[in-house]
């Protein structure tokens, strides 16, 4: 393979609508890290850029549910995304946001220019509208029963279940999620991307990586299986025009200048990818560079980091943006991941079944981050779905963070301060011992020192390859193989009849032990940087280290030279106790919100989501009495009411007919929601709301206040 001059790296811009935990690390940021800190170990220009996602209903919908504007929630998460990626060693070259002047004006931009070059057809059709609250509904603003897998609430524009795009005149049942009503359909008029234009290149580029001028951009067995398979399977149904407008007051404007551009904005998947390029300009500028060659020359490689709910968007959708638009790479590779899972579940922001990445590097010691680091490439969803447990994390980073690398680490530092104080000895090239790469066979430091470059070179290949779970294994590889030098030739116990032997063994052991602190970088820098200082090596400039590396094995030079002191030894990472595990599984139990079973056997039913004071204020809850109260006609379950409020009485329909007799609840006192918008049921207009307690096993209790008391009276 040809190296590429330059690279352009993003990680998927996360929505500002909510925290940062684990699946997305595992998922698009932590394996684009691990490649772009190789390539610039490797010498490579390199930009890796990223920034929160703050437009689209998943934004407006947070900021409904949270009962503030969109602006604060983007302006709340996007500091909340910032920090946590930083703090868990993320390291891009800017971290942007889509709510950029910058990015306004690029979009726009795109917009206009692909106007121009006839990308776009106007099309009038009636969409579903939300007469409540007076808003076209598109995305996620409507929920409906999937067509393909019948799950209940697939989104307008994506089954979350099954993973298929939607249109939302495609669900069944359709229901706004602004107002839970049922939509009408009224015309509204949009631009609409020719994506059908677009199949014929798109098959052709995906399944054989000739790209639209005839060029081989890539190999298609450099691809992930299952992003090609995705896209084919959406290049199988066909390409239809797509809308790149929204009817909406959050979002990009379309460009004032063109006729019919009042209260539309960009469709929040055009100008989200068009943020990686805004973010490579602002880079630009606060650099002092020029950003057109890494997104214009034909030897810039573009990747983009994502998880498999974005596959279309980044496969398909986006490079026909780009080709239509014109003078734009294409992706040499989108290395989407899967999904990782929580101890047997999905992860769920809503239902808070997560490990939160600010939480964790709050409540963790610090070197835990490096750790979190590690497990995560360890599960990370490469190429299947895979799991995260609390459990299966402490096994892990005890067993091999702990017992193998930390443990192989001080064991040569501490081994080399007290026969040599400290000091790389020199020893003799042909004096042999026992192999740690090679179990089982007599060696010299040469081909020892060849194994380990060997195993260097491999790593690098596979980290280049995006086989992240192959590089980590093979790098731990490399500390059993020291920790193995160790074990059989006992260093300890021949210190006094072999001395020379013990040299060659701490000497190749020092070696090792640098090799590793170059290897870990990627994954673990913090914890290489670490190392790096107790080997007394100047501080990672991770510009060169890792060629450096390659290139003095390869030639058989000792990255840690005969004569260099080396620090002093300290602890790499330390066992877990059971104590922070188990907190960390007891709080997830105690905040998710799935049926528990309680220690009384009772099934309790999940929490809500979190409201804030000011949706509950907006109730008005009474004391009332039931004067009077008739089975309903027709109906197993209603009871008529007639409440008395002591300023008016109110006629309620209630659900209560299969659990108490008319006569049983006349002159009972009830707590009356008194503000619900009147509902008619069977002929009737049921005025309010009684309030019941509900037992798991169906029983139903009146809620009343203890005392008898007068009727109308407020609760607060
Ligand atoms: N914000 C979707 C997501 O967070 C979206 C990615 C945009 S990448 C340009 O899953
Ligand atoms: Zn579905």
């Amino acid at each position: 393979m040809n190296i590429p001059k330059r690279y352009l790296v993003t990680s998927a811009l996360p929505y500002a609508n909510g925290p940062l935990h684990i699946g997305h690390l595992a998922g698009a940021y932590l394996p684009a890290d691990i490649y772009v800190r190789y390539l610039r170990l490797m010498g490579r220009d390199v930009v890796f850029v990223c920034g929160s996602d703050e437009h689209g209903a998943a934004i407006t919908v947070k900021a409904k549910k949270e009962g503030c504007s969109p602006k604060e929630v983007v302006d709340k998460y996007h500091a909340v995304l910032r920090d946590s990626l930083k703090g868990i060693g993320i390291q891009f070259d800017i971290y942007h946001r889509t709510s950029e002047p910058i990015h306004y004006q690029t979009s726009q931009d795109f917009f206009r220019t692909l106007l121009q070059n006839g990308q776009f057809e106007e099309i009038e059709s009636d969409q579903y509208f939300d007469e409540a609250v007076g808003q076209f509904l598109a995305d996620r603003y409507i929920v409906g029963t999937c067509p393909k897998c019948q799950a209940p609430d697939a989104y307008g524009d994506q089954c979350e279940k099954c993973g298929s795009s939607l249109s939302p005149n495609e669900l069944i049942e359709p229901r706004s999620t602004l107002s839970g009503s049922t939509p009408v359909k009224k015309p509204t008029r949009h631009w609409y991307l020719k994506l059908n234009e677009h199949e014929e290149w798109l098959r052709n580029w995906i399944n054989t990586g000739v790209g639209p001028d005839g060029k081989t951009l890539h190999l298609p067995s450099e691809w992930k299986n299952h992003v090609i398979g995705q896209c084919n399977s959406w290049l199988d149904g066909g390409l239809q025009p797509r809308a790149m407008t929204r009817d909406l007051d959050w979002g990009i404007p379309v460009p004032p200048e063109l006729p019919g551009s009042e209260n539309k904005v960009l469709y929040v998947w055009l100008d989200a990818p068009i943020g990686y390029i805004s973010a490579t300009k602002q880079w630009a500028l606060d650099n002092g560079k020029e950003w057109e060659p890494y997104w214009k020359s034909e030897d810039t490689a573009l990747v983009h980091f994502i998880g498999k709910d974005n596959i279309v968007f980044h496969c398909l959708i986006f490079p026909a943006i780009l080709k239509a638009h014109g003078g734009f790479v294409l992706p040499v590779n989108v290395p989407a991941n899967q999904f990782l899972n929580l101890e047997g579940r999905k992860l769920s922001t809503s239902k808070n079944w997560a490990v939160w990445v600010h939480e964790f590097l709050a409540e963790m010691p610090a070197e835990q981050g490096d750790a979190l680091r590690y497990n995560m490439v360890r599960k990370m969803p490469e190429q299947a779905d895979s799991e995260f447990t609390w459990k299966g994390y402490q096994e892990t980073t005890n067993n091999e963070l702990v017992n193998n690398l930390a443990n192989f680490v001080n064991r040569v530092l501490v081994l080399t301060q007290k026969y040599y104080g400290g000091v790389v000895p020199a020893f003799e090239a042909d004096c042999s011992f026992q192999s740690g790469f090679r179990p089982g066979e007599t060696t010299l430091a040469g081909p020892e020192l060849e194994a380990l470059s060997a195993k260097v070179s491999e790593i690098g290949k596979q980290i280049e390859s995006y086989n992240f779970k192959e590089a980590l294994r093979l790098l731990m590889e490399v500390s059993s193989a020291g920790n193995a030098l160790l074990q059989f030739n006992e260093p300890w116990k021949t210190i006094k009849e072999s001395p020379e032997l013990v040299k060659a063994v701490l000497g190749l052991s020092l070696q090792v032990v640098t090799a590793l602190s170059v290897l870990m970088r990627p994954f673990m820098p913090e914890a290489a940087s670490r190392l790096r200082s107790m080997l007394a090596l100047p501080t990672f400039t991770d510009q060169s280290e890792w060629q450096v590396l390659e290139a003095q094995l390869a030639n058989s030079e000792w990255p840690l030279p005969i004569g260099h002191t080396i620090g002093a030894a300290a602890h790499l990472f330390s066992r877990i106790p059971d104590e922070l595990i188990d907190a960390q599984i007891a709080k997830l139990n105690q905040t998710q919100s799935e049926v528990a079973e309680a220690p009384s056997g009772i099934q309790y039913t999940p929490l809500k989501e979190m409201i804030q004071y000011d949706d509950f204020a907006k109730m008005d809850i009474r004391t009332g009495t039931i004067l009077t109260a008739e089975k309903m006609e027709k109906s197993k379950k209603l009871l008529k009411l007639q409440i008395d409020l002591g300023f008016e009485q109110r006629t309620v329909l209630s659900g209560i007919a299969e659990h108490f007799t008319p006569e049983e609840v006349v002159g009972q006192q009830v707590l009356l929601l008194a503000n619900l918008a009147p509902r008619l049921m069977m002929g009737v207009e049921s005025q309010g709301m009684i309030l019941m307690a509900e037992h798991p096993d169906g029983k139903l209790a009146f809620v009343a206040p203890g005392e008898k008391w007068p009727s109308g009276m407020g609760v607060k």
